[in-house]
């Protein structure tokens, strides 16, 4: 895992380090930028209607300014530069310094004035995902309004008129605009912040790039086959941990903004979906999972109590998307013998490694050559030995004791005596087998 810590969070923060702010033009709200990757502290409301905040993981949440009754942000839409993990940094666009853009968070039945300023070299429009609003609000480019041309702003306004889990991404060159980064988060609370008030509320969507090795740019016409599975544009072991106190009610939201379905899955819990982007699941209507798929342009929330201690991994089930850069076409060997080869081969090739005879998790431990800029396919360390995971994959981290507040990283869990798997220490029966 990474070993950035989160920031400590402190009562009446409203932006996270790193934050600048740059538009101080007459009229317009202020475009604070965030350069960090660092998950951001929870954006305590300090006017407005009270609410409960999100926490975005490797994100952060848009700071705005109240009008006359309104509530008014500015999106930057530019190029960008996000550090995937430690050792890969893509060039992306994206909204006001980063890919994802801020969470933008209101409460329903907030008046938002949202102030799009376009600093691409190509027009763009900011379609809202799942909220109802007027039609000629909704950001399709050349459907419902004129495309943003490269240096113009324009001016969203409509009436937050349900809670819920949202987001926002280009409906205007959409496919090259995707593929380069473009994304954020809504989320609109509940009116009475009493009403499905949980303790931790986490935030991300998923996003996938390919990139080649020793490359930064994505390449845009790519249509399945990506090589970069990320949790808001970041990727194992670059996602922080959700850090989460024993005892907690706590919801994960996640949005799908790739081209492929994400079954999510959960270590030792069992939790309900308890809205999409359509709106809150009745009680009647929920079930336990311990998996959920996350569809194609959909978001889910999850929740559950947090009552069993551990270091509990959560990631998608589709073992392709916890892995990074990796070579499809490289032959299966498992089986094949490779004893002489890699003498031979070596002397035509300096680098060549022979692996796979007895499966690949030896990768996972060797120091590969790489190219610049690329992480390995299979990476991390954990406290018993190498983690051979990457992509969408991170930990739920529970701890009795935390502050109600506190995010930081506690580090491994130290499991009570006696609770670890480990070698049978008994005598060995002769075990035959074919082989
Ligand atoms: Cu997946």
């Amino acid at each position: 895992m990474t070993s950035r810590r989160n920031f400590l969070l402190s009562a009446g923060a409203i932006v996270g380090a790193g934050l600048v702010n740059r538009v101080q033009a007459a009229g317009l709200p202020e475009a604070p930028l965030q350069s960090a990757a660092a998950t951001g502290a929870p954006l305590l409301p300090p006017d407005g209607r009270p609410y409960q905040p999100v926490v975005t993981l490797n994100g952060w949440s848009l700071p705005w300014r109240m009008k006359n009754g309104w509530k008014e942000f500015h999106l930057i839409a530019e190029p960008v530069q996000r550090e995937l993990a430690p050792g890969m940094v893509a060039n992306f666009w994206g909204y006001n310094g980063q890919s994802p853009g801020p969470t933008i968070e209101c409460v329903e039945g907030d008046r938002v004035r949202i102030f799009v300023t376009n600093k691409l070299k190509e027009k763009t429009a900011v379609h809202w995902h799942g909220i109802l609003l007027p039609n000629g609000m909704d950001g399709v480019g050349g459907l419902t309004q004129p495309h943003i041309p490269a240096g113009k702003t324009f001016v969203y306004e409509f009436v937050m008129k349900k809670a819920g889990l949202f987001m926002y991404h280009p409906h205007s060159d959409e496919m090259v605009q995707l593929a380069m980064g473009m994304h954020g988060a809504i989320v609109v609370h509940p009116k009475d912040p009493a009403s499905h008030r949980v303790d931790r509320d986490f935030i991300f969507l998923t996003t996938a790039y390919d990139i080649d090795p020793g490359t930064a740019t994505p390449r845009v016409n790519t249509m399945t086959d990506f090589n970069m599975w990320t949790w808001n544009s970041r990727v194992f072991p670059g996602i922080d941990p959700l850090v989460v106190r024993k005892g907690d009610r706590v919801r994960i939201r996640v949005g799908n903004l790739t081209m492929t379905n994400h079954p999510m899955h959960l270590h030792g819990y069992d939790f309900t979906v308890t809205q999409t982007d359509g709106g809150w699941v009745p009680r009647s209507a929920q079930w336990p999972e311990t998996t959920v798929d996350l569809p194609i342009g959909a978001l889910r929330a999850i929740e559950f109590d947090a009552d069993a201690e551990g270091d509990w991994a959560f990631h998608c089930h589709k073992s392709h998307h916890t892995m990074n850069a990796m070579g499809h076409a490289v032959p299966t060997m498992v089986g094949v013998s490779q004893e002489g080869l890699a003498d031979k081969i070596t002397k035509l090739i300096p680098d060549y490694m022979p692996m796979g005879e007895h499966g690949m998790g030896e990768m996972g431990e060797m120091e590969m050559p790489l190219p610049d800029n690329t992480l390995p396919m299979m990476t991390g360390t954990g406290p018993f030995g190498p983690l051979e995971m990457g992509g969408m994959f991170s930990v739920v981290k529970v701890r009795a004791g935390l502050a109600r507040n506190d995010y930081r990283d506690p580090g491994w869990y130290t499991h009570p005596e006696g609770t670890v798997a480990h070698e049978w220490a008994g005598e060995l029966p002769d075990i035959h087998r074919k082989s």
